[in-house]
Parts: C-alpha cells; structure tokens; sequence
C-alpha cells in the first residue's frame, strides 16, 4: 500500500510465540508439517504451482487458464470435500490464504484462480517467470 510515497509493509496477524504456552508449542510447530514441507519442496522446484482438491472447480479453472498458455506447472492435490480437510487447514494456516487453490509463482503466493487468471491478462505471469518481480497495487 502506497502512502505519500512511502511503501507501507501489510503484516497479517500471528499468534507471537510469546503468548503461546510453552507445553503446546511443539504441537503447534509440528501441527501437520508434512504437508506444508511437501508444499515447500514443490514450490522450491517448481516456477508455478497450483495446490488444489478434488471436487472443487477453482483448482480445475486455474490448471484451464495455465493451460491456455502452455506454460508447465505442478499441481499438488490433497483430498475433496469429504476428506483431507484437517491438512487442507494446516496449508491455510500456514499461508493465509483462505481458500483452494493456492497457486505460487518463482515460490510467491499470487492467490487463487481469479487472481492467477488477472496476472495472465496482464502479462505479469510472464514477466515474473522471466525474472520481473510481483509488482504492487498502488
Ligand atoms: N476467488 C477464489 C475462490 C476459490 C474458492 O472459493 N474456493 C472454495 C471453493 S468451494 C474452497 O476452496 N473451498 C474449500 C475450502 O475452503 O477448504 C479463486 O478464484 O480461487
């Protein structure tokens, strides 16, 4: 966010360590790490990354539009709504994101479908993969 010519950093809210009990907090580091460490591995070795889950048509309409441009990608897919959602929530937590997909650009969140679907319109996808940073709205 652009405020007199100063950029203001957007932080979002949480928890300090500090007001978590010392008794839970390996629980809390630990909560279903596996999934967010296979997120992580993808979107090291990966430019674009898509995150989805059965059912759901975002996730199909974000791998419609990267196919469009016959850019490759990886696509990561963990359950429906009938299961999974339990380490579909870890990934939330872990992101911010609220929803599916969760799509990654050079291991930056770009968010959801719609938003992949306007950095294709732009042609800021590209520019990212070609080594342009995310730009920011002003
Ligand atoms: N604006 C988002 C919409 C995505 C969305 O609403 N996804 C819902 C579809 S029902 C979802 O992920 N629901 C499952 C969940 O939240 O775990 C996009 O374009 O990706």
């Amino acid at each position: 966010m652009a405020f007199c010519g100063f950029r203001q950093i957007m932080t979002r809210n949480i928890l300090d360590e500090s007001q978590i009990h010392p008794a839970i907090r390996e629980t809390v580091a630990n909560h279903q790490s596996d999934i967010i460490r296979e997120v992580q591995a993808a979107i090291t070795s990966h430019d674009v990354v898509v995150v989805g889950m059965k059912q759901n048509p975002f996730p199909k309409k974000a791998r419609k539009a990267l196919d469009t441009t016959g850019l490759p990608y990886q696509y990561l897919e963990y359950g429906s709504y009938f299961n999974g959602w339990r380490r579909r929530n870890a990934l939330k937590m872990w992101t911010g994101w609220p929803t599916f997909p969760m799509v990654f650009v050079k291991g930056v969140l770009v968010g959801g479908a719609a938003d992949l679907a306007r950095l294709i319109a732009s042609g800021e996808l590209k520019r990212m993969l070609s080594g342009g940073s995310a730009s920011s709205p002003s």
